[in-house]
């Protein structure tokens, strides 16, 4: 989308610390950086949020859920666990309106969240 920071990540238009990629996947560094660990998982296809993915999207959910984010935690060493975070529209805080996964890790949390 053309308005998208994030579609422009994955383009590789705006420069991004990437931590995985895959044909359908980025995962970059936060420039904001809530814990020591702290990388966004991105779709590189423009999806909205959580609450827009159809059952058309369960292949690629699937795969960020079940292969990305378990091989980004075991490259990271996040052994002693990690949280994942989508923020979804408004009420949950969504600030860029591309589909991200936070992964927060290297720290102890605390719940629940503001
Ligand atoms: O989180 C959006 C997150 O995206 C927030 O933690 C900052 C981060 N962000 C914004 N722009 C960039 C770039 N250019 N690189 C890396 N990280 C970025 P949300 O869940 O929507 O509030």
């Amino acid at each position: 989308m053309a308005d998208c920071i994030f579609c422009k990540i994955a383009a590789k238009e705006i420069p991004a610390t990437v931590v995985y990629e895959d044909q359908l996947v980025l995962a970059f560094k936060d420039l904001e950086p809530q814990a020591p660990f702290h990388a966004l998982v991105i779709p590189k296809k423009h999806i909205e949020s959580v609450g827009t993915l159809t059952p058309e999207d369960k292949e690629l959910a699937g795969h960020i859920m079940c292969e990305v984010i378990p091989a980004i935690a075991k490259e990271n060493k996040l052994d002693n666990g990690f949280r994942v975070v989508a923020n979804t529209g408004e009420d949950g805080g969504q600030t860029v309106k591309h589909l991200h996964f936070h992964v927060l890790g290297g720290r102890s949390m605390q719940w629940p969240p503001g």
